[in-house]
Formats: C-alpha cells, sequence, structure tokens
C-alpha cells in the first residue's frame, strides 16, 4: 500500500472508505487539488546561467578531469533550481556546456535521445555523425538526431566550449532511453571544409540534389548549418524594408529540414534571433519549454517580467507559459531550442502576446 492516504476525521464511514481505498491503491478525484490547473503550473523556474561562469568552470573541469577512452563526454549540465536536484534545465530539455581540450576526444556512442550543438565560440573541433564529419566554429548548428553514431575530436592546440541541448528529460518521461557505446574510431578521418550533408543539402536555398525524392526521415539531412549562412539570412531579413523583421527590429529564423520545410528534429525547433536596439517585439508566452543562448551582444531577458542582464555566452531557461522578452543594449544574436514541435503535434501549443514588458513586482523563485 503505497499510495497516498486520505483523513475525514468527522465522519467514520467515509474514514473507512478512504482507508479502504488507500489499501486498493485508489485515490478519490474529489480530494485531489492541484491537477486540472487554469494554466500550466511548472516545477522549473525561469533562470539564467553566466556564460563567464560556465566558461570558468569547465576550465577548471578540463584541468582536472580527463575523458579518457571509456570515459565520458566532460559536460556541466544546467540544473534547474525549480526540479528538485535533477541535472535537467526545463521539464523537457536537457541543456550543457560541453569543454574539450586540445587533442582530446569523446568516444563513439549513440543514444535515442536527440541532441544539437550550438557553437558559442572558438573553432576546430569536429564531430563525427553516422560516419560524416562536421566541423564546429563559432555560431554554427550541429544536429545528432535521435540513434545516431557520434563523437567528437578536438585536434587542435585550443580548447573548446559549446553549448549542447537534448531533449532527454522527455524521452525519460516516454520510457524511451536507449543508449550504446561505440567501437573505438578509425584513424583519424578527413575533416573537410563541408561535411557529406552539407555538400548534398546545403548547397543554396531552394537546391536539392535531383536524385529523386529523399528517403522519408525523421529528421533534417542536413547535419550543419553554417554561421555565415544564418547571419546572412538574418542580414536579409532586416534589410527588407516591407518585411516585418525591419518594421520591429527582430529577425527571427527557423532552422529546418531543407527537404519539406519541416523542424530539423521532431522533438525539438530551432531558431535564431536578432534583437536590435529599441525593437518592439512584444513579450510572449507559450506552451512548452525552452533554452535561450547568447551568441552575441548585450541587454536582458525579461523572464515573467524580472529582468536578467545577459551577455555572450549566457544560458537561459525559459519554462512553458513563462512570458519573454529580450532588451537589446546593442544588437542580440540568441539562439533559442523548444519542445514545439512536440507541443503542436499534439495540438497542445498555445502562444499570446503579454502586454505588460516589465511588472515590479519580482516572480517568486519557487512556485510551490
Ligand atoms: O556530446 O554526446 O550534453 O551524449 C549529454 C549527453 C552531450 C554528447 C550531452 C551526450 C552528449
Ligand atoms: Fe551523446
Amino acid at each position: 500500500m503505497a499510495t497516498r492516504r486520505f483523513h475525514s476525521p468527522g465522519d467514520a464511514d467515509l474514514a473507512g472508505l478512504y482507508r479502504d481505498l488507500a489499501a486498493k491503491d485508489l485515490q478519490p478525484l474529489w480530494e485531489l487539488s492541484g491537477l486540472l490547473t487554469p494554466t500550466p503550473r511548472t516545477k522549473a523556474v525561469p533562470y539564467r546561467w553566466s556564460g563567464k561562469e560556465l566558461r570558468e568552470l569547465g576550465q577548471r573541469a578540463g584541468d582536472l578531469v580527463p575523458v579518457g577512452r571509456g570515459g565520458d563526454r566532460r559536460v556541466l549540465s544546467l540544473s534547474n533550481p525549480g526540479l528538485n536536484g535533477s541535472p535537467y534545465a526545463t521539464a523537457t530539455l536537457w541543456g550543457a556546456v560541453q569543454y574539450l581540450g586540445p587533442g582530446e576526444t569523446a568516444p563513439a556512442h549513440r543514444h535515442t535521445p536527440a541532441a544539437l550543438r550550438f557553437v558559442l565560440d572558438g573553432a576546430g573541433v569536429w564531430t563525427l555523425v553516422n560516419g560524416d564529419p562536421l566541423s564546429m566554429e563559432a555560431g554554427d548548428l550541429i544536429l545528432t538526431p535521435s540513434w545516431t553514431w557520434h563523437e567528437h575530436h578536438n585536434p587542435g592546440s585550443t580548447p573548446m566550449t559549446w553549448f549542447d541541448a537534448l531533449d532527454l528529460p522527455l524521452v525519460e518521461a516516454l520510457e524511451s532511453v536507449f543508449f550504446e557505446p561505440g567501437h573505438e574510431s578509425a584513424a583519424a578521418t578527413e575533416v573537410r571544409t563541408r561535411s557529406l550533408s552539407e555538400r548534398r543539402y546545403g548547397g543554396g536555398p531552394g537546391l536539392l540534389p535531383n536524385d529523386g525524392a529523399p528517403a522519408p526521415a525523421a529528421h533534417s539531412p542536413l547535419l550543419r548549418y553554417p554561421w555565415h549562412a544564418t547571419d546572412r539570412a538574418l542580414d536579409l531579413q532586416l534589410a527588407d524594408a516591407q518585411g516585418n523583421a525591419a518594421r520591429t527590429g527582430h529577425a527571427c529564423l527557423r532552422f529546418a529540414d531543407p527537404t519539406n520545410g519541416r523542424d530539423v528534429m521532431p522533438t525539438m525547433r530551432c531558431q535564431m534571433h536578432r534583437y536590435l536596439p529599441g525593437h518592439t517585439a512584444p513579450a510572449m508566452r507559450r506552451t512548452g519549454s525552452s533554452l535561450a543562448a547568447v551568441f552575441r551582444g548585450s541587454g536582458a531577458v525579461l523572464l515573467n517580467g524580472v529582468r536578467y542582464d545577459v551577455a555572450p555566452g549566457d544560458l537561459v531557461a525559459v519554462p512553458s507559459w513563462t512570458s519573454v522578452a529580450v532588451i537589446a543594449e546593442e544588437s542580440v544574436d540568441l539562439f533559442t531550442v523548444s519542445d514545439a514541435p512536440v507541443l503542436e503535434a499534439l495540438a497542445l501549443y498555445r502562444e499570446e502576446a503579454v502586454p505588460d514588458r516589465v511588472t515590479s513586482e519580482p516572480a517568486p523563485t519557487r512556485r510551490y
């Protein structure tokens, strides 16, 4: 009898019923509260991790903790203070910084949780995804879709840190986590400027290989979205005088599967934002959670009206239905990853503009 006991001090018959219900692992709905809340109740809280501190602590881990053969990834996970010590950034997303020193390799493996990397600065690391070597440079988005083999190599002379996001908490909640370690990787694979996936699918807007219909896949066949293309697309949006972005001062791109326009992976939506000083994009709240990585610029994010100053490398957790707005002191480039494709597929996606950009009352750090 592990179930909760309900009590009815004044009524012996009712008390007897509750005792027998508990003995049979049943609970009376009329005594339960907090289930069908008027709006989403989140355990995760809005939160910001400092990029400067993440870099320093990553470096210290790099000095002290080897990633040898058979070792793991040297990863510092974002642990949301609302989630009771679990290593998760939000209810559905794992966020982390990974540090790989010169000459180090993170060994091959695969898992059903899908992963992506967004490179905050530096260059020189390459990641092998199902045999395709992808170079990693500042601003690049690299995909490691569900169950693809991957390993990271840093053949250069400088350490590198990047932002990892995985749908691990979601896949764990769905009780579908599988993991498999790989074998010793073959001797140094030749790393080209463009991966195989980029040579096939990264030729340019609307240019796909003419080799018949692509085999239907659950994820984008393009595995690297290089910064130069992202940066140019943001500039083009802002340069279009008739466009929304020029009017509001907020450019927003969605990284898409080039063959069908869908999100890059079934569980995660990736976007790149450029906010110009004085932009007029309203505060928004949405169902589902997201993580934001500040790539360039400085300013602040307002989470439920509470101001968090942000600088490059800062990482921000936005739980479901939290209003979020950005203040750009200088042009801010922000990468975001969310579980929106899941919410949309399940017809649970909602979003709305929140009229008040700033509230003076501080949000409680824990909501219960
Ligand atoms: O780089 O393969 O942050 O497997 C967590 C789990 C990174 C990775 C993470 C992983 C990886
Ligand atoms: Fe992994």
